[in-house]
């Protein structure tokens, strides 16, 4: 290289928003950098760490130019039917489900079972508590996530008692909310993370000034250590799926029993001497069963597909 254009060193970050081409980077100095994406081929999702190279650029001042290894990686299947990154490097799914919305609790097992595939540690949060549940439609799928040891917290954003049991669960690692649009998680980032304003959505201001919601996932520190992302309410979330015969292991408490099914390979549908069967009612629930049977069958048809 011609010595009299010395090539700049890359500093290293982390991206704390990402919207299209451009991201937010907080500098391991703790500076906070508007950069752009070098190239057509970087793509980056709130949490990566980074190399960035300060640069005058549209709107910016950096230019990403590398995209460290990810660990582990929230993915989910687009609107195209492609795997997309949604958040990366984290430690924690935080489920979030609330009395309103109606709650899809079949939404809430396929965020748990993309946490077991990926090894990150799960916890439900039940939003809301200030909210009369009438109909008690939280009770049995709260019950069975407890049973089947997945740390179930009520929390609510008008009382703070709550806010604090999540607290401590968030700290040390970086954990990721994730549910459906409306069930408070952004309202739960600003109890938790002093000083931040993540746009709640306001129903009842929505007619006039669009609404104010949350359209990409961004990273806060906390003050008592660990990191949140808020990520964007969804209707609707599938992860990319395994094989098949992997698909239990979303479910622990199917995955725990399978070792004793009649048949190695059984896939707990409709097999002679399936044990998981025969636990529903005692550790297996019907709604968790039907639920894993789902995505099994969503598993064989994307299977099939590639095979064609
Ligand atoms: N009653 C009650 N309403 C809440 C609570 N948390 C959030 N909300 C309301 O629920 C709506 C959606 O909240 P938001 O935080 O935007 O949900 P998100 O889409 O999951 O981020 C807003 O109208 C909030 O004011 C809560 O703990 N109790
Ligand atoms: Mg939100
Ligand atoms: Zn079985």
């Amino acid at each position: 290289m011609h010595a009299s254009t010395p090539v700049p060193p890359s500093r290293a970050g982390r991206v704390v928003a990402s919207h299209g081409r451009d991201a937010t980077v907080v500098s391991d100095d703790g500076t906070r950098v508007h950069c752009r994406l070098q190239g057509r081929r970087l793509s980056v999702v709130c949490g990566d760490r980074v190399r960035w190279l300060a640069a005058r650029t549209e709107g910016g001042a950096g230019v990403i130019v590398e995209v460290l290894a990810r660990a582990k990686l929230l993915a989910r299947i687009s609107a195209r039917g492609e795997p997309e990154p949604v958040a990366a490097n984290l430690t924690q799914l935080v489920a979030v489900v609330a009395p309103l919305p109606a709650p899809d609790f079949g939404l809430c097992d396929r965020y748990l079972a993309a946490a077991e595939w990926t090894g990150l540690d799960a916890c439900v949060v039940a939003n809301k508590s200030d909210l009369e549940d009438a109909d008690g439609v939280l009770d049995g799928p709260l019950a069975d996530y407890a049973r089947i040891g997945y740390p179930v917290l009520r929390a609510s954003k008008r009382t703070e008692g709550g806010v604090e049991a999540l607290r401590d669960r968030l700290a040390g690692g970086t954990s990721v909310l994730v549910g459906q649009s409306g069930v408070g998680k952004s309202s739960l980032t600003n109890a938790l993370v002093p000083g931040v304003s993540a746009a709640v959505d306001e129903v009842s201001r929505a007619s006039e000034s669009g609404r104010h919601t949350t359209t990409t996932s961004s990273l806060y520190a906390l003050p008592s250590g660990g990191e949140l992302i808020d990520s964007p309410g969804v209707r609707d979330f599938s992860p990319p799926l395994p094989a098949p015969r992997e698909v239990a292991g979303g479910y622990r408490e199917i995955a725990a029993l399978a070792a004793h099914c009649r048949f190695r390979d059984c896939l707990h549908r409709r097999e002679p001497g399936c044990r998981v069967a025969a636990a529903v009612g005692e550790s297996v629930s019907e709604r968790r069963l039907e639920s894993y049977r789902r995505l099994l069958a969503l598993a064989e048809e994307m299977a099939a597909r590639i095979r064609r």
